[in-house]
């Protein structure tokens, strides 16, 4: 094979032993990489109804054709496994040398299941694997882990690691690389946590075959060209994604007060010319010259990478309007192995469910040193803490009084940074995406914004749809950083010819569209045959808050959405997709994607219809 490496390896903590297995071609032409590969791996080796935090649960890394051949923005890794905080499918995509040295090394992905008996940490040099006594780092922060990892094993080694988040099986641990890459919003640190490993150190050595090098090389250096002369490009590097505070703000989409409304008063505060003022430099992925990361300094005058999530939950959705102090916060999480956005739902949560007197402890809006206290409580489950530790969803049903209609997740994961009160759309794909109330994929609102906000209509429906194909299944499988796509322009069409060069292969945008949904409907049988029959439309519906609480204030006052027509948006989705009225996968749907096998095993489990 050229482009992929055409091998997984195994790895076995329980017994020490990893080994190498080739895998068939069919696989990476009908999955592509990356997310299709964790989707396939985790629906064909793991035993529906496992605890997810259980030895028999599998950690994916996985990693696409593209990914190490100095492709622009490249530099990506999907983490996968089943979710602890959702129970059904979970991943996530990191920026991290551990994608290319793991690539180098000559696998496509690495597939790690049992449990260490005590800490430690992989290490996979080419064909060597290691277990590697971890008890002298464990309890280090992922800072302080990938410092001493690359004393041991040099500044190009590729490290991904968890903290004492992941180590106390927070259910929304990261997995973290680089002190500022996080991947895994649905608790993949926690996986990692349950089996005892500390980090995974990535060394390669080898060229990864390609199909025509020469072309590759050219067809390289000229997008690298090419993104340079997009017309956003100087504007990204000055803010990345942190221009979107002030959009968000302008537009009624920014989440304050744990979701209550759309603005927040200090919005210019933790804004992105703000963060101009304070930044000190870029910081990104390998491979990318785009470096989206903006460090800045933050009140404890260390250097903390900040982005536009980070800062608004943990600024304008905890009522704190002091962007060095934000950045503190977002750092001891990076450090902690803390997933941002659920944290900071978590906290405005635990705000809002104080300031209601719904529980005894005493919690206020906008109190940075209080919260800074509070974070690491809940990395380290003490008191509290504990309780946030299991996600809104679990926090809410053990604290009750009502607290559910303000917990803000979708099927157990906290809902990302934009506030849909007026935004249907938005609220859809929140609704849909593939591990929960994350925006990764249809990242509608924008658009929604310019085409009109109160409508349900079928271009609304259709645009989630296009957008959850291209980013969630086609950028996700090739595991390439869709942000030069989505953010500068840089055409679709490079990624095929990327594909041909290093392939040797014909792979047109339609095969990858078709793959894309083979995976996305792949995940789709695998939460179904974790729920079984539980399963419902109505786990579907984003909170309540959004649909019985209007906006009190800015310029979308008084909106909120209609359940009725957001219930019939969903069932026109549904069967857009070829989903029944359940939301379920139609037999003839499976099989026109080639997927039958997955129909039969899915029937064991609900009744499919037609
Ligand atoms: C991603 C989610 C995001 S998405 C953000 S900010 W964003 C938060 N970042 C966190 C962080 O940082 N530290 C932390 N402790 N927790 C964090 N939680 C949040 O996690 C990230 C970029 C970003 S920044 C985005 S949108 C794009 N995401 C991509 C994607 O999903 N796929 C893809 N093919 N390309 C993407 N490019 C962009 O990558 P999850 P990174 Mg992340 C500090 O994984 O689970 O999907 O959560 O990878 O290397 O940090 O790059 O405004
Ligand atoms: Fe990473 Fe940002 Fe570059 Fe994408 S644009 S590869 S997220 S640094």
């Amino acid at each position: 094979m050229f482009g992929w490496t055409g091998v997984f390896l195994q790895v076995d903590l329980s017994r020490n032993k990893a080994v190498a297995e080739s895998y068939d071609t069919l696989l990476a032409l009908n999955y592509i990489g990356g997310r299709g590969f964790a989707a396939k791996i985790l629906w064909d080796k793991l035993n529906p109804g496992i605890d997810p935090l259980s030895p028999e649960n599998k950690l994916v890394f996985a990693a696409g054709p593209l990914t190490g051949l100095g492709v622009p923005n490249s530099g990506k890794l999907v983490v996968a496994a089943k979710s602890p905080l959702t129970g059904g499918y979970g991943d996530g995509n990191m920026g991290t040398f551990a994608a290319i040295q793991m690539r180098k090394a000559g696998y496509d992905a690495v597939i790690i299941e049992g449990k260490a008996e005590t800490p430690v940490v992989l290490h996979i040099k080419d064909k060597v694997a290691e277990f590697i006594d971890a008890k002298d780092i464990w309890g280090l922060n992922t800072f302080e882990t990938e410092a001493q990892l690359k004393i041991l094993y040099g500044r190009t080694a590729g490290v991904v690691s968890i903290g004492p988040a992941g180590e106390n099986l927070v259910k929304f641990a990261m997995v973290m690389s680089q002190e500022g890459r996080a991947g895994g919003r649905a608790g993949m640190g926690a996986v990692m946590g349950s089996k005892n490993l500390k980090a995974v150190v990535f060394e390669g050595y080898n060229e990864i075959p390609v199909a025509y090098p020469k072309d590759m090389k050219e067809l390289s250096a000229a997008g690298y060209r090419e993104v340079l002369t997009k017309p956003s490009y100087s504007f990204w590097k000055r803010q990345g994604t942190m221009s979107t505070v002030e959009w968000c703000q302008e537009n009624s989409a920014l989440p304050a007060f744990n979701f209550r409304e759309g603005v927040f008063e200090k919005a210019n505060k933790i804004g992105g010319f703000t963060m101009e003022k304070i930044k000190v430099s870029n910081r990104g992925c390998p491979n990318c010259n785009m470096t989206c990361g903006n460090v800045v300094k933050d009140s404890d005058r260390k250097e903390s990478e900040i982005d536009y999530e980070n800062v608004v939950m943990l600024g304008s959705n905890i009522g704190l309007g002091n962007l060095r102090q934000v950045a503190v916060l977002n750092r001891v999480a990076d450090e902690l192995g803390l997933d941002t956005i659920s944290l900071g739902s978590a906290i405005g949560f635990a705000i809002e469910t104080s300031q209601k007197k719904r529980i005894p402890e005493k919690l206020d809006w906008g109190k940075y040193k209080e919260t800074k206290e509070l974070i690491k409580d809940i990395a380290y489950r003490r008191g509290f803490g504990d309780v946030l530790a299991e996600g809104v969803k679990a926090a809410a049903a053990k604290i009750g009084h009502g607290s559910a209609d303000w917990a803000m997740h979708v099927k157990g994961l906290e809902v990302s940074a934009y506030d849909c009160h007026a935004a249907p759309a938005m609220a859809l794909s929140y609704a849909t995406s593939s591990v929960g109330a994350h925006h990764k994929e249809a990242w509608v609102i924008a658009w929604e914004v310019k085409f009109g906000r109160g409508s349900y209509d079928e271009e609304k429906i259709n645009k989630v749809i296009e957008m959850q194909r291209l980013r969630g299944g086609v950028f996700e499988s090739l595991v390439v950083c869709r942000f030069p796509n989505t953010s500068l322009d840089f055409e679709i069409e490079w990624y095929t010819k990327y594909l041909r060069a290093a392939t040797g292969r014909d792979l047109p945008f339609n095969a990858l569209i078709y793959a894309a949904d083979k995976t996305l409907n792949l995940i789709r049988a695998f939460w179904i045959r974790e729920y079984g029959n539980s399963w419902t439309r109505e786990m579907e519906i984003p909170p309540m808050r959004w649909f019985k609480e209007p906006l009190t204030e800015g310029p979308m006052k008084g909106a909120m959405l209609d359940l009725v027509k957001f219930d019939g948006m969903l069932k026109k989705y549904y069967k857009k997709r070829g989903w029944d009225e359940r939301g379920i996968p139609r037999k003839t749907t499976l099989q026109k994607l080639g997927l039958p096998d997955v129909a039969k095993e899915l029937e064991k489990h609900v009744k499919l219809s037609e």
